[in-house]
This record gives structure tokens, C-alpha cells and sequence, in this order.
């Protein structure tokens, strides 16, 4: 059934249906496929899935070009069971997203086509085996942040995906840890990479948390329905908090003059963060959107093949 309109009011088991899902959501239960939903929560949910489903196959480039450079077969084991899991990340997310009625090809096709969005820090380039360290330690430390409290998502196949992604980000965000302190134990230059990947990636990093409160157009909606539990802005907070000390037992730098304790709130103040910069990156004009995109088109068109040979085994099979 359709949700109302503005042109066509909610008939009388429309509203009950409403009253039954708002109670649903006030009561903290979870929404499941086969319920009841407005139109404007499942166009939401795709929209946010799927954003989050391109970031995490996306998300597989930056680290994937260190695979062929790793330093020892120990690190370039461990950097592939890495990007293997954020493959998985995202196929359980496009699962979900199908649970809502999006087809999967449709979706990557939007991505392709620049008509939906995945997460601002995968157009940076990783310059070093440090940022392979750095992304580990930062971007899936932000991500554990931001993810955590997904798992308590209103809608049921998101909430349950998050909790196997969460389990695997915390896996990943230790890996990058180690890595950067064997690095910080080991020579001048060394210490050196690591604290140049630092100062790239702190600022990105903090930017995946999306625009400010007061700049962040599905928040609102988003938190009464139980999809977001926290805002932007605390999520920021909550991951510089966490950070902070991290750094100092790595021993690096973050590169923020203005980083410092409040002692009222027992929280860190951090500068201001380059809006500009994230919308830039937002239009396509990083450092590497086009990149991205075009290394996610070959590998479509170059295997366009096996997706034909696929689906003529299945109607084979299926006849
Ligand atoms: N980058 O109203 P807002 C990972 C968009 S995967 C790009 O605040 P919302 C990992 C936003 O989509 C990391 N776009 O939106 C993977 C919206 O545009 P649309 C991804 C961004 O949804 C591999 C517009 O800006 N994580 O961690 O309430 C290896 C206005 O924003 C960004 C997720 O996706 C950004 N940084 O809040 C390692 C988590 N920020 O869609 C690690 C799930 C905002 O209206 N997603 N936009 O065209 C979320 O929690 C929320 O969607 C966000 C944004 C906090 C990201």
C-alpha cells in the first residue's frame, strides 16, 4: 500500500497503519520488512544505506593499491583480509537495501552515474604504507563511532548488519593501531610517514561525520525515527575524545593548534573544520573522485560478462 500525499489524504487503515509504526518507533521495536512503512522512512533508509554500502566497496581502492606493495607477506595477509571484509560490508548492506525494495544493479549504476553519494574520505590518495596504518586507526576508529550506534537503528536488517560490520571495523582499527606503533618504534623516517599520514588524515577523517547539526538536512527526521541515535556533531565529539589520548600513547601529533581539554566538560575543543573543502569533495573535485569512479565502471563493463553468464546459468536452472 502507498503512503499518503499531499494530493491524496491517508484512508482510515493508512492512519492505523501510521499510529501502529509510530508506536512501533516509540516503543524502540524494531521495523522489519514485511511492516507497514511511510514512503519518506524507506526512501530515507535506501537513501543512507545506500551511501553507506558505495563507501564501503569504494572504500576497498585506497588500501587495495598497497596490496601489490605491502612491506611482508604478513602485512599484505592482513591488508587483504581487510579489504575482503569491507566487500563483505557492503554486500550485506546492499542486501539490506533490498529488503526495502532497491535493486542492487540499480543502485551501483546510481553510484557510477554520480547520483548517490558514498563517504568523502575515500577520494584522498593513499600516499604511504603509513596511511594504510592511519586509515586502520582513523577513518574505521570514526567509523566505529558512527556505526555503534547503528546497531540500535530503528529499521531491523540495518541494525543486525551493523553489528557484524561494527565487530569486523573494531578488528580493523586495531590492525591499523599495531601497525602504526611498529612503525613509530622503528627508525626517524618511519616515525616521520607516520606523522605526515597523520596530518593528511585527521581533518578528512573528521569530516565523514558529515556537515555540522545546523548544515544537516536529514538529521532531524532521520533521529525521530530512530534510524541516526546521535547527531553529527556528538558523533565528531565522541571521536576526538576517543582519539586524543590514543595519540598521545602513539606519539604523534594531531595537527590542530587549537586541540585542547575543557576542563568544565571533560571533552576536547578542536579548530574549525574547511566546510569548503567537504563540499568540493562532495561536488566530485577531491583528489581522487574520478578515480574512483572510473576504476568502479571498468570493473562493471570488463565483467558485464560474467554477470550475463551468471544470469543465463540461473534461468537455466531456474527452467
Ligand atoms: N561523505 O543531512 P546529512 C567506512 C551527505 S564507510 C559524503 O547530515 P545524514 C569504511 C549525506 O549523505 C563510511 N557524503 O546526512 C569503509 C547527505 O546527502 P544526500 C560511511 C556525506 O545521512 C571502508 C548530505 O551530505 N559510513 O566507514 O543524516 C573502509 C547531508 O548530510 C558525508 C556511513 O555511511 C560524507 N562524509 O548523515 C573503512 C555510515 N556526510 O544523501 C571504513 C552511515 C554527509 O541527502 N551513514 N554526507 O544526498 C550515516 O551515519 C549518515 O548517512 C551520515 C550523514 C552521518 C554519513
Amino acid at each position: 500500500m502507498s503512503a499518503p500525499t499531499l494530493d491524496r489524504p491517508a484512508a482510515p487503515d493508512e492512519v492505523a497503519l501510521q499510529a501502529q509504526f509510530d508506536a512501533t518507533i516509540a516503543a524502540d521495536h524494531r521495523i522489519e520488512p514485511r511492516d507497514w512503512m511511510p514512503e519518506a522512512y524507506r526512501k530515507g533508509l535506501i537513501r543512507q544505506i545506500a551511501q553507506h554500502a558505495h563507501s564501503e566497496i569504494i572504500g576497498m581502492q585506497p588500501e587495495g593499491d598497497w596490496l601489490l606493495a605491502a612491506p611482508s607477506l604478513r602485512r599484505k595477509a592482513i591488508l587483504l583480509a581487510k579489504v575482503q571484509d569491507e566487500a563483505g560490508h557492503g554486500m550485506y548492506l546492499y542486501s539490506a537495501a533490498e529488503t526495502l525494495g532497491a535493486d542492487r544493479a540499480d543502485l551501483t549504476d546510481k553510484l557510477i552515474e554520480r547520483k548517490q553519494k558514498y563517504s568523502s574520505i575515500f577520494n584522498y590518495p593513499t600516499q604511504t604504507y603509513a596511511d594504510v596504518g592511519v586509515i586502520g586507526w582513523l577513518v574505521d576508529g570514526a567509523a566505529i563511532c558512527n556505526q555503534v550506534p547503528l546497531c540500535r537503528s530503528s529499521y531491523g536488517p540495518y541494525a543486525r548488519a551493523m553489528i557484524r560490520v561494527c565487530k569486523e571495523e573494531s578488528f580493523h582499527q586495531r590492525q591499523g593501531f599495531e601497525l602504526l606503533m611498529t612503525m613509530m618504534g622503528g627508525t626517524g623516517a618511519q616515525r616521520a610517514m607516520v606523522q605526515d599520514a597523520v596530518d593528511r588524515w585527521w581533518w578528512p577523517s573528521l569530516m565523514m561525520f558529515g556537515p555540522p547539526d545546523d548544515d544537516s538536512p536529514n538529521s532531524a527526521q532521520s533521529m525521530k525515527w530512530g534510524v541516526k541515535r546521535h547527531s553529527n556533531d556528538e558523533l565528531r565529539q565522541r571521536f576526538v575524545d576517543m582519539t586524543v589520548p590514543q595519540a598521545a600513547v602513539l606519539g604523534v601529533t594531531l595537527p590542530d593548534p587549537e586541540l585542547a581539554l575543557d576542563p568544565e566538560t571533560g571533552r576536547y575543543r578542536f579548530g574549525a573544520i574547511d566546510w569548503d573543502e567537504f563540499k568540493q569533495v562532495l561536488a566530485g573535485k577531491g583528489p581522487c573522485n574520478d578515480e574512483r569512479i572510473a576504476r568502479r565502471r571498468a570493473a562493471r563493463d570488463d565483467n558485464a560478462w560474467v554477470t550475463e553468464a551468471a544470469t543465463a546459468y540461473a534461468d537455466k536452472h531456474a527452467s
